[in-house]
């Protein structure tokens, strides 16, 4: 393997960092709104300020360069753009983003742009019903255009949407997520405007003859079978095709996993003959956002058995799959299990139903709780998560022969975790939330060796 053509790399994304949430003409999203709503988000958090990236961007580039990798990872914010969602664009939002690109460029990273981060402008979501409504599909593909235009001269690597997965099932299943919707039959029809806002955004980036590729950020906790039964292989079989598969059978096959239509019915919707071919091989690579492993199996485990809602999405029923856990396995702070070798498996996965497509891990990384910098600094744990799943990466890339292109690691600096506010730590880079400072952490320095000693090989 041409070490040139990997990418190491970190990941942000726009809602979680940038902060000035009213600068500029910004409009709002879904997200100012369900963090602004008591009782959403752990300790009344919200992502008004988040760690200031808007205006400290060149401080943040600056430690993306130390840190030695050649692509970064970020999101645009859909409403800094277009503050309705969709007609009037805001100047100073695209002026940001130059600044942001420009600056990247200069110090030789790449980057690879997500443009929907989850962070839906607020007007399409009271107006339209969100992705609820087919209608958010058609205003994703302008807001994608008017991305291609402004930026498609330097920017060559592009992912629609991250995690639709989440935005469907976190978001409509089970409410956790902003627009915070409870429902078995929403999810399913979010995910099918998901998959065409993908398929007009990419039929766009390609008739526009821009350079460069576009793909997209699902993610996928792997499903290992709890015994060699066949029953067992066939429950962790279909927990992934209901899992990755949902999101990205679409995108290369034309259609959902034959398993979804038998067991969801007509609650799944249908694609017409004309949108599947407007899907099929759609993406130019895939993203992987990778986190943890379960083992699947068809009968319940009574023993050390993960509550639906902790993998399953509460599309449980829907699946007839059970999960659970190996009591010896670590738990990150989020509780999510370390089971590096789950990603090899994973990315060997990917590998054979999609023949070989390019794929990038798009995330991978871990909390850790500690809000005391002196202490949060010497982060062992998340050194050594990351030392073992790349190097599940490198067997999957070096011994399997998986076409993997990348690896970005989850993320560059603390910052607003969604739902569990500021409490969860995810960062290589400590930030003090009342100072702004920006403390590199351990695994900042053995994430740094780790990508020299790889490139020096
Ligand atoms: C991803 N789950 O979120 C996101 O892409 C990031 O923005 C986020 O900060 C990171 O992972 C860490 O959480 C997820 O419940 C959120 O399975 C929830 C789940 C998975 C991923």
């Amino acid at each position: 393997m041409n070490q040139k053509d990997f990418t190491w790399g970190v990941a942000t994304a726009a809602h979680q960092i940038e902060g000035a949430w009213l600068a500029d003409g910004k409009g709002l999203n879904i997200w100012d709104a369900f963090s602004h709503t008591p009782g959403k988000i752990t300790n009344g958090d919200t992502a008004d300020v988040a760690c200031d990236h808007y205006h400290r961007y060149q401080e943040d580039i600056e430690l993306i360069e130390q840190l030695g990798v050649s692509g970064y990872r970020f999101s645009i914010s859909w409403s800094r753009i277009l503050p309705q969602g969709r007609g009037e664009v805001n100047q100073a939002g695209i002026d940001f983003y130059n600044r942001l690109i420009d600056g990247l460029l200069a110090k030789g990273i790449t980057p690879f742009v997500t443009l929907y981060h989850w962070d839906l402008p607020l007007t399409l979501q009271l107006e339209d019903d969100g992705w609820l409504n087919y209608s958010t599909a058609e205003a994703f593909a302008e807001y994608a255009q008017v991305c291609f235009r402004a930026f498609g001269d330097r920017v060559t690597q592009w992912m629609t949407f991250n995690e639709s997965w989440c935005t469907a099932v976190l978001g409509h299943g089970m409410g956790v997520f902003a627009p915070g919707r409870s429902s078995v039959t929403e999810p399913y029809l979010v995910a099918h405007n998901l998959m065409l806002a993908h398929g007009l955004a990419a039929k766009a980036f390609r008739e526009g003859g821009y350079a460069g590729q576009i793909g997209i950020a699902n993610n996928c906790d792997f499903r290992e079978p709890l015994t060699d039964s066949a029953e067992d292989q066939a429950a962790a079989q279909e927990a992934l095709e209901f899992f990755y598969g949902w999101f990205t059978d679409p995108l290369v096959f034309g259609d959902y996993p034959a398993i979804m239509r038998e067991r969801v019915g007509d609650r799944l919707p249908r694609f017409t003959a004309e949108q599947s071919d407007l899907l099929k091989g759609s993406a130019d690579f895939l993203g992987l956002n990778h986190y943890t492993t379960h083992y699947a199996s068809r009968r319940p485990v009574d023993e050390n058995g993960v509550a639906a809602e902790n993998g399953n999405g509460g599309m449980d029923t829907d699946q007839c799959v059970h999960l659970s856990a190996d009591p010896k396995w670590p738990t990150t702070s989020m509780g999510w299990y370390v089971v590096p070798w789950g990603l090899r498996k994973m990315l060997n996965w990917i590998e054979q139903r999609y023949n070989g497509l390019p794929v990038y891990v798009t995330e991978n990384g871990c909390s850790v709780a500690d809000n005391d910098p002196a202490s949060a600094v010497g982060d062992h744990f998340r050194a050594d998560f990351i030392e073992r799943y790349t190097a599940e990466l490198k067997q999957a890339r070096d011994e399997d022969g998986v076409n993997v292109k990348g690896y970005f690691c989850w993320t560059l600096m603390d910052n607003f975790e969604w739902t569990r506010g500021y409490d969860m730590r995810f960062g290589l880079i400590f930030c003090d939330f009342n100072t702004q400072e920006r403390i590199p952490k351990a695994s900042y320095h053995a994430y740094q060796k780790l990508i020299e000693r790889d490139l020096a090989q």
